[in-house]
């Protein structure tokens, strides 16, 4: 369990069970599902949310992801505060308007074997990749253009551990075949994605591979969308808005697959202040959850919006 103090955050147990709870209570707009299975067998749960949640509306989509990092444990708190805010909360002039004419796939874990690791002895273990083997970072372990640059290491103990191919992880592999399923008709019904990390308040967009604006792949169009909506967004949250590769280069992160491969509007916000630096940075106190996920808010209406543009 978290230590004390931090009782507020969820275990995923707890996640697991908030999930349950919120599809039962509003089984008109919200569905629970599974994306697949972690390393050490734990399911990856997601909460779909549309009204008329059952059926297929054809609306555009947006993703919400969470936790690729063991540790960014605040991360998983904001995705249960997107799903509670458009299920729980949905009456609310502001959020029914948001969430109008779209789908919300919400997915709080994507690495339940690391964040479950990372808390089970009562003590942060500062934890980061998944956990085959000595781990791998799931963030390094994308397909696109996979290990390219030097932005991801192949010694199986460092941090930046890229996995021994593309897709090694079963929990990147389940993402993956997740996303490519919304492909509907040739269609891929998901317009728009944050990936959620902590921290140091950041707006990132693609691409991570190269310091280049636009290059194979990324037009000055869409570099210029890129930018303009994520400038909108941190005006909303305070975040500093920068491209991912001017915080630092990686290959294999989610943002340049979802993009090259299927246009997806992506993002990565990294939550929360960095002055407390190191390790700290990464344990928030458990009373700083709800002002540092509805800061939020207004950003997540900003990409539902341009998710239909
Ligand atoms: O390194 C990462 O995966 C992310 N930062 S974190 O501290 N949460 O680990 C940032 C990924 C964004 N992409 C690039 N910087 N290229
Ligand atoms: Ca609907
Ligand atoms: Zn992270």
């Amino acid at each position: 369990d978290f230590p004390p103090g931090d009782e507020a955050y969820h275990t995923y147990d707890e996640t697991v069970a908030e999930l349950d709870r919120i599809s039962t209570e509003h089984p008109d707009v919200a569905a629970k599902t599974s994306i697949g299975t972690s390393f050490e067998g734990r399911d990856i749960p997601a909460l779909k949310i549309s009204d008329n949640v059952q059926e297929d509306e054809g609306e555009p989509e947006v993703l919400f992801d969470c936790n690729q990092h063991a540790r960014e444990h605040l991360t998983t708190e904001m995705c249960l505060r997107v799903a509670q805010r458009f299920t729980d909360e949905r009456a609310r002039p502001e959020n029914r308007a948001a969430a109008e004419d779209r789908v919300l796939w919400v997915i709080p874990i994507v690495n339940p074997d690391g964040s479950a690791h990372d808390v089970e002895s009562g003590q942060y273990q500062g934890w980061r990749k998944n956990r085959q083997d000595a781990g791998t970072d799931l963030n390094r372990n994308w397909g696109y253009k996979w290990g390219c640059c030097g932005g991801a290491s192949d010694d199986p103990n460092a941090e930046t551990y890229r996995g021994p191919e593309a897709f090694s992880a079963p929990e990147t592999a389940a993402l993956r075949d997740f996303i490519d399923s919304r492909v509907i008709g040739g269609e891929q019904r998901i317009k728009a994605a944050i990936d959620f990390h902590t921290y140091s308040e950041l707006v990132l967009w693609p691409f991570g591979h190269t310091t280049d604006d636009t290059t194979e792949g990324m037009t000055q169009e869409q570099y210029d969308r890129f930018e303009r909506v994520g400038t909108e967004m941190a005006g909303t949250n305070g975040y500093t808005p920068q491209q991912s590769s001017d915080l630092y280069i990686t290959d294999g992160d989610v943002l340049d697959w979802m993009w090259s491969e299927h246009e997806i509007l992506a993002y990565t916000f990294e939550m929360y202040p960095a002055e407390s630096g190191g390790l700290d940075g990464f344990y928030p106190p458990g009373d700083v959850i709800d002002r540092e996920t509805q800061r939020n808010d207004q950003a997540v209406d900003v990409l539902l919006r341009e998710a239909g543009a």
